[in-house]
């Protein structure tokens, strides 16, 4: 069970397994990674899936030329090895001329320039059979807050949404679009910082059914937030439209360690929500699980695989902790005890409205708080212990 298949749905962005070790403080420590041999080693290693950045294909300036050899011999060897690209992205971060942003810069030739670039990207994506186009707005954001009128972007951000939304419908494309909040890094702080800033902001779109989230990880747990609750709001509103997995040990930069090499808890605790929270105990998201991770800037090539491998072990180990847990009679008694499926009960009953709950003498008048509650817990530390048990492979 913990040997991954396609069927998994395991994918990897191009730019993951592709990261040299370059960082803020020195340079590479591996050579750059070829198109070919990447999708060669995730199919050995039983992903099913790659995903990419324009600039992640072919090199920033590419000719026309040099960009189509490349689409031909990433075509070429997903024909041989099977594996598929169902979401790409666009990069509107690297080149220094959307140091201020692609969709929100000041300079509104950087902006007619950044969409221009995104519409030819979701061309790309839709010959190559992808759903989701990712958009992390990594420079749409500012140091200083004179420098940029938050209003106003938020406003080019959304007219860039709409015009691609509306490209996507009239080509006639199986496209949606996918939104990846991050609070701070590169700028000092990025629009759309959050998941509910990002949900708030899809509700003000002309297509907002077209638009849902890509939550990452580390991202929000960089602003502290819990990463399994905030999915859990993200799929309460039908928004889960992709999702980055990795790892991050606090709020510190982002450290896209392997999945499940930071909160672990939150780790088991999201893998539950994927796998078991759906109706009827099933999957509630059935999407790739996409690991947007980094192989540590101290691995040769040997580490980067190693790496890239145990994203997916760690997964399915959770996978497995949490059905167990799940399955456990001591857990369904101690959730029973926790009250945990009463809060699923509508707090007024069948056709009541306010008038039913003001006649409704039991519910204040004679309802004594004190003597109602009378001391008694609910034993949520029990059911943490039980799952800390379970993730620790003690039951
Ligand atoms: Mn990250």
């Amino acid at each position: 069970m913990v040997t991954p298949t396609p069927a998994d749905k395991f994918t990897f962005g191009l730019w993951t397994i592709g990261y040299n070790g370059t960082d803020p403080f020195g340079g590479p420590t591996r050579p750059a990674l070829d198109v070919v041999h990447a999708v060669e080693k995730l199919a050995e290693l039983g992903a099913y899936g790659l995903t990419f950045h324009d600039d992640d294909l072919f090199a920033f300036g590419s000719t026309d030329a040099e960009r189509q050899n490349q689409i031909d011999r990433l075509k070429q060897v997903l024909a041989d090895t099977g594996l598929v690209v169902p979401m790409v992205t666009t990069n509107l971060f690297s080149p220094p001329v959307f140091k201020d942003g692609g969709f929100t810069s000041n300079d509104r030739a950087v902006r007619r320039y950044a969409l221009r670039k995104v519409l030819r990207q979701i061309d790309l994506g839709a010959e190559l059979g992808a759903k989701t186009l990712v958009m992390w707005g990594g420079r749409e954001g500012a140091e200083y807050d004179a420098a940029k009128d938050i209003r106003s972007a938020l406003e080019r951000y959304r007219e860039g949404v709409n015009l691609l939304s509306e490209y996507v419908i009239d080509k006639g494309y199986d496209i949606r679009f996918a939104i990846e909040p991050k609070p701070n890094e590169p700028r000092g702080d990025i629009l759309l910082p959050t998941v509910g800033h990002a949900l708030a902001f899809i509700g003000s779109l002309e297509h907002p059914e077209m638009v849902g989230l890509n939550p990452e990880v580390g991202h929000e747990q960089m602003a502290g937030l819990n990463f399994a609750a905030g999915i859990a709001q993200a799929l309460y509103h039908g928004k889960l439209f992709h999702i980055d997995l990795n790892g991050q040990r606090g709020i510190k930069y982002d450290q896209d360690l392997v999945f499940g090499h930071g909160d672990l808890h939150n780790a088991f605790a999201l893998v539950d929500l994927l796998e078991n929270g759906g109706p009827e105990g099933g999957q509630a998201y059935d999407g790739p699980r996409h690991f947007d991770y980094k192989p540590s800037r101290t691995e040769d090539e040997t580490g980067v695989w190693d790496s890239a491998a145990a994203n997916m072990r760690t997964y399915l180990l959770l996978k497995e902790r949490a059905a167990a847990f799940r399955a456990d009679p001591e857990v369904k008694e101690a959730l029973a005890a926790a009250r945990v499926a009463e809060l699923a009960e509508p707090t007024l009953g069948a056709g009541e409205g306010y008038a039913e709950l003001l006649a409704d003498r039991s519910a204040f008048e004679d309802f004594d708080p004190d003597v109602y509650f009378g001391g008694k817990g609910f034993g949520f530390v029990r059911l943490q212990q039980l799952a800390t048990e379970h993730l620790l492979g003690a039951r």
